[in-house]
């Protein structure tokens, strides 16, 4: 039976789970969600609110990391998820924990902060979303800086995500400057997690966006900075070579 992938249009965590069912070569279709009130729904099917959310032969899996684990075990014939060499599993499994913590987590503060001040991507995404969507970004777009600017707690929360963003991918640039991929010479779970956890700060190019208008649309402040550049430059190839 055809897989059935539950998303918010730009969540980074719901491009992970997408990301991982195309590296296993599934067929799978998308319901699109908005955040919200439609959240009941997913509360009903999944019993808790989050998404990306799966449906495979009656059984329901909530959570990127639980669903990868799901697809590897499922179809165990597909391409490797995690390698086979236990060191080696251990150390995709320890690396995409914290990536999910760190970018899955300082990501989209980050992107806010930046989304909000450029006018380009803040366009660029009104194009190529539905109207709420956009209302919501432009809502949040207008607070930002100005919460920014008044209260201490939310810039020093920025700035730290910020920071965590920033060496985090310089890390992963460290990292591919003496292995093809983050773990070894073999893709795996830990560079989906890295590539897709970054999705709204560049939208690959894809068949899996929401639109497809959405491709290139970026925060240029952060991935054509020259130290983290080189990070997008492998998650777009890893795009080419893996994904659809
Ligand atoms: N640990 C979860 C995190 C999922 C998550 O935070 N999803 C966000 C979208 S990116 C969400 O559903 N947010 C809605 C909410 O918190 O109500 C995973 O890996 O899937």
């Amino acid at each position: 039976m055809t897989i059935v992938l539950h998303r918010f249009p730009i969540s980074h965590f719901s491009e992970k789970a997408r990301a991982a069912l195309d590296f296993k070569g599934l067929e799978y279709r998308i319901v699109e969600h908005q955040p919200g009130p439609e959240q009941i729904a997913i509360y009903r099917l999944s019993g808790q609110r989050k998404l990306p959310v799966i449906e495979h032969d009656g059984t329901v899996v909530a959570d990127s990391t639980e669903i990868a684990l799901y697809l590897e075990r499922t179809f165990p014939d597909r391409r490797r998820l995690l390698p086979e060499d236990p060191s080696a599993r251990l150390e995709v499994l320890a690396l995409e924990a914290q990536l999910d913590d760190t970018l899955g987590k300082s990501g989209p503060l980050v992107w806010l902060r930046h989304a909000a001040r450029d006018e380009r991507y803040l366009d660029a995404l009104g194009a190529a979303t539905t109207p709420l969507v956009s209302a919501g970004l432009r809502a949040m777009a207008a607070v930002v800086p100005i919460a920014e600017a008044r209260l201490g707690a939310v810039q020093r929360r920025l700035d730290e995500a910020e920071r965590t963003l920033r060496a985090t991918l310089a890390d992963l640039c460290a990292r591919l400057e003496t292995s093809r991929y983050l773990v070894g010479d073999e893709p795996s779970l830990a560079d989906i997690a890295a590539v897709t956890l970054v999705h709204p700060l560049k939208f690959p190019p894809s068949r899996g966006l929401f639109r497809p208008a959405l491709a290139g649309a970026s925060v240029h402040s952060i991935v054509e900075h020259p130290d983290l550049a080189p990070f997008f430059d492998f998650r777009d190839r890893f795009y080419r070579d893996h994904l659809q």
